[in-house]
């Protein structure tokens, strides 16, 4: 397959600027017949090349004039024809089988209804169209059908009318002024229930909010529609940003690659992302849906009116708003912990990946598919790009810059330099050297060294920053490094709890504090004010000082964390030596036991630091990962610390219990964790018991999460009682299969495999191969690593079977076997040799091609 680079852009020749589509629905074949008009953009002579995939064409008329086989060419990619002149209208008809469309790419049929992903290039599969996100449109849309299969028909913009056609067809004409890309359109049809309500902008106009979904979901819409409202109000307080149509719709639907898409005015959500109860949703399921929901909302304005000029800008409109929905987070909830957690999220998914073969940079200069560029970089790593820019221009200028940024491009499709060059006008804030962000892939490392002289009281700091990745000419990054200085009481020493903000920019800086009256403790990044890794590992006396005083939230979990790592380590390291510990240090357990009466904290804080850091990020920590010592120490560490704190441990979930609050119950179920680690009798009973008598999906989840690593007979009883209770709920249904793909007693393996053929698993649902396999292979290390092979072997069949019938999925499937270079030999080379076989397949789709071969090098 083609490499597509991001040299090689060229403006388009003609722009379509506007588009009458009638969209006929039907059960074999659905008529497509678009009304195009072109104009001349640039000199480039007369052809017009229009894109197209698994499209039958039935007629091409310009200017009114049917054009024979002859005047045109057409390939199974494309449609190529002469332009008449520099303005022209074109109309061509196509027919398609959405029905048999199972990548769900294009137009696509979910439990019976009709709806769209054209995000990235899924509109080609459509219509013939420019389908690149520099040629924008208006678009009219006009849906027909049977109006009794049918009776909700849908798409972008203000409804325009609808009726019933002489042959008794239903009709519903959509109007959307706004000119957008095509990766914006939509389409839904299908017989969908609808929970309305409504919200007034700034300037009093009236929205219509309407959530779509399956008949008997209604009463699980409440917190999306609550969060919409929300999200609504925070872009105009925040960012001064107002709606701008009439109506808002989000549609749920069950089959859909993605988490949601933003399409204009009509937003297509995967139905996790939609629909809860407290009795089928987590507490983390409620903040996912709050997220997602106000990320697409907010993509209106970052991503639809402002669009990206190419491909390759994808983290202009995601990585900005990501930023922008984690701030809303933030402000809706506890934002320490919010930060806690996007900053795990960060270090799960993006760092082994910028680390590895996939390593690319948040603008890449190359794809070979764009849908394997959706990624944990572009995404995360672009939001802390974005963050580090807010945190360089401070709130005003942030903000000063945003409003030039909406004010200069409206209605284009940039680039992230216009971007960036934007919020520099905006704010008066140089930042030529941090655009180095764009470009640099990996993560840099720095190192700190310290030095305090009594006799001039001076205090100095020496910074180096690394970053292997970006090869050793690599010019430094502009890295903001926000600091705190603690005396010895934990009382800052410089103004401010926030401290001060250093900039680094050279390869190696000093800086230096007077005036300091003894040797002060450091805390460095706060708030995680940069993605880094920071090498320089302080002794476990400082990181206890800092986990007991540090002011900044996020470095007193992280001096935590460190402590546990460290102890962690010290573990593995010792897995196979007669002085192996089967308990963390003293001074852990001192830090830990600190926190089971600090009454004082926020109970969701309190969680956060009681909880160890994951086996993943352990093996993240060592050049070649020790899978199962890690595995088997962690679990010595839950099993010491559940033991030895029993009844600090009891206290809590008791004192915890019955209380209706997120914190309180996400504190609750870390004790339990531990408890049951003990592996005692009472303590599986009480899992249970808490399973048995759940009020919430919260509760119910986390004891059978605990029962489902035991052999205890009330694993079995617990999952079939799962089961039969929620048999017909998919997106519960998805956490029975996730909790048994994570379990790691013995058969672990053996029951993954059964799930396979259980008559609830099907390939064609990317949420339930996310749900089992997706979840064994990032969420299993102990038995997806197995020296036996199976695992890989497990993944990679599935794979080659995904390939078939959904690339895009099958594609995302391939990064835990890319992190090879990262174990044992012979794990090397039963991964590698995994890897192989998928790069043999017959027929393999460019998608996994990409990512295979990617993994290999
Ligand atoms: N644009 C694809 C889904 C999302 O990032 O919102
Ligand atoms: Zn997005």
């Amino acid at each position: 397959p083609a490499t597509i680079f991001l040299k090689d852009y060229k403006a388009p020749t003609f722009r379509i600027t506007d588009v009458q589509l009638t969209v006929e629905l039907g059960e074999e074949t659905t008529r497509v017949t678009s009304n195009l008009s072109f104009s001349r953009n640039t000199d480039g002579g007369q052809q017009v090349r229009l894109h197209g995939e698994n499209l039958t064409l039935v007629s091409l008329e310009v200017e009114g004039r049917e054009i024979p086989p002859a005047e045109y060419t057409h390939t199974d990619k494309d449609l190529t024809f002469l332009a008449p002149s520099d303005q022209f209208t074109a109309r061509i008809v196509t027919d398609i089988r959405p029905q048999d469309n199972t990548e769900l790419e294009g137009l696509y049929k979910s439990s019976g209804n009709f709806c769209t992903q054209c995000e990235a290039e899924g509109f080609r599969k459509i219509t013939y169209f420019m389908d690149r996100p520099d040629v924008m449109a208006t678009f009219t849309t006009t849906v027909i059908g049977d109006g009794s299969k049918y009776p909700v028909m849908l798409s972008n913009g203000n409804l325009d009318g609808h009726g019933t056609l002489k042959d008794g067809r239903q009709f519903f004409r959509w109007v959307d002024p706004h000119p957008k890309p095509a990766y914006l359109f939509a389409l839904v049809a299908g017989d969908l229930a609808c929970v309305s309500d409504e919200f007034v902008t700034m300037s009093g106009r009236r929205i219509d909010l309407k959530i779509y979904v399956e008949k008997g979901d209604e009463d699980k819409c409440a917190h999306a529609m609550q969060s919409l409202k929300n999200s609504m109000k925070w872009d105009e307080e925040k960012y001064g940003r107002e709606y701008d149509l009439d109506i808002f719709m989000i549609v749920a639907v069950s089959d859909f690659n993605m988490g949601a898409m933003e399409n204009k005015g009509l937003n297509v959500f995967n139905s996790k992302y939609v629909l809860a109860s407290p009795e089928t949703a987590t507490d983390a399921d409620f903040d996912g849906i709050e997220s997602v929901i106000a990320h697409e909302y907010f993509h209106n304005w970052t991503g639809n009116r402002i669009t990206c000029r190419d491909w390759f800008q994808l983290t202009l409109k995601e990585g900005l708003t990501v930023f922008r929905d984690q701030q809303f987070s933030a402000d809706m909830n506890s934002a320490a912990v919010k930060r806690i957690e996007d900053v795990q999220r960060l270090r799960a998914a993006q760092f082994p990946e910028d680390a590895g073969p996939l390593a690319h940079p948040i603008q890449p200069q190359s794809y070979v598919e764009i849908n394997n560029f959706y990624t944990a970089t572009i995404y995360e790593k672009g939001a802390e790009v974005i963050r580090m820019i807010h945190t360089l221009l401070g709130e005003e200028k942030f903000r000063k810059g945003m409003d030039l940024y909406f004010d200069r491009h409206d209605g284009q499709a940039v680039t992230t330099e216009e971007f960036v060059a934007a919020l520099e006008d905006g704010s008066g804030v140089d930042l030529t050297q941090f655009r180095r962000w764009y470009t640099q892939p990996g993560t840099p490392e720095i190192t700190v060294t310290d030095q305090y002289d009594p006799a001039t009281r001076r205090y100095s700091l020496t910074v180096r920053q690394d970053n292997p990745k970006a090869g050793p000419k690599a010019p430094p990054l502009h890295i903001p490094l926000s600091l705190g200085l603690l005396d010895d009481q934990g009382h800052e020493l410089m103004e401010g709890a926030a401290g001060n903000m250093l900039n680094l920019t050279e390869h190696e800086q000093t800086f230096t504090f007077d005036d300091i009256p003894a040797r002060p403790v450091p805390s460095l990044f706060r708030n995680f004010s940069a993605p880094v890794k920071l090498g320089s590992n302080p002794a476990d006396e400082r990181l206890d000082f800092l986990f007991k005083n540090d002011s900044d939230p996020f470095n007193r979990w992280e001096a935590g964390q460190r402590l546990a790592t460290r102890c962690l380590l010290d573990m593995v390291e010792k897995h196979d030596s007669p002085e192996r510990p089967n308990a963390p240090s003293g001074t852990f357990m001192d830090a830990f036991a600190a926190l089971l009466t600090d009454e004082d904290l926020d109970p969701a804080f309190r969680a956060a630091a009681m909880a160890l850091p994951g086996e993943n990020y352990i093996g993240q920590q060592m050049p070649i990962v020790a899978v199962d010592a890690i595995h088997e120490a962690r679990s010595a560490s839950m099993r010491s610390i559940g033991t030895r704190f029993e009844d600090d441990l009891t206290r809590i979930y008791n004192q915890n219990s019955g209380q209706d609050n997120m914190g309180c119950r996400r504190l609750k179920n870390v004790a339990l964790s531990y408890l049951t680690a003990t592996e005692s009798e009472d303590h599986i009973l009480l899992a249970a018991r808490q399973y048995r008598e759940a009020t919430n999906m919260t509760d119910r989840v986390a004891a059978l999460g605990r029962l489902v690593d035991t052999d205890h007979p009330e694993h079995d009883a617990a999952l079939a009682d799962f089961y039969a209770r929620w048999e017909t709920d998919q997106l519960v249904i998805d956490k029975w299969f996730t909790l048994q793909a994570m379990a790691s007693r013995p058969q672990a393996m053996d029951d993954v495999e059964g799930l396979l053929k259980h008559p609830a698993f099907t390939l064609l649902n990317p949420n339930r191969v996310r749900s089992l396999i997706g979840a064994f292979a990032a969420g299993n290390p102990v038995h997806f690593h197995s020296i036996s092979g199976r695992g890989y072997r497990f993944l990679s069949d599935r794979i080659m079977e995904l390939n078939k019938t959904n690339p895009q999925i099958a594609a995302r499937l391939v990064s835990p076997l890319g992190q090879w270079r990262r174990y044992s030999p012979e794990r090397q080379t039963l991964m590698k040799e995994a890897l192989n076989r998928i790069l043999e397949t017959e027929n393999l789709s460019p998608h996994v091609f990409e990512m295979t071969n990617k993994s290999l090098n």
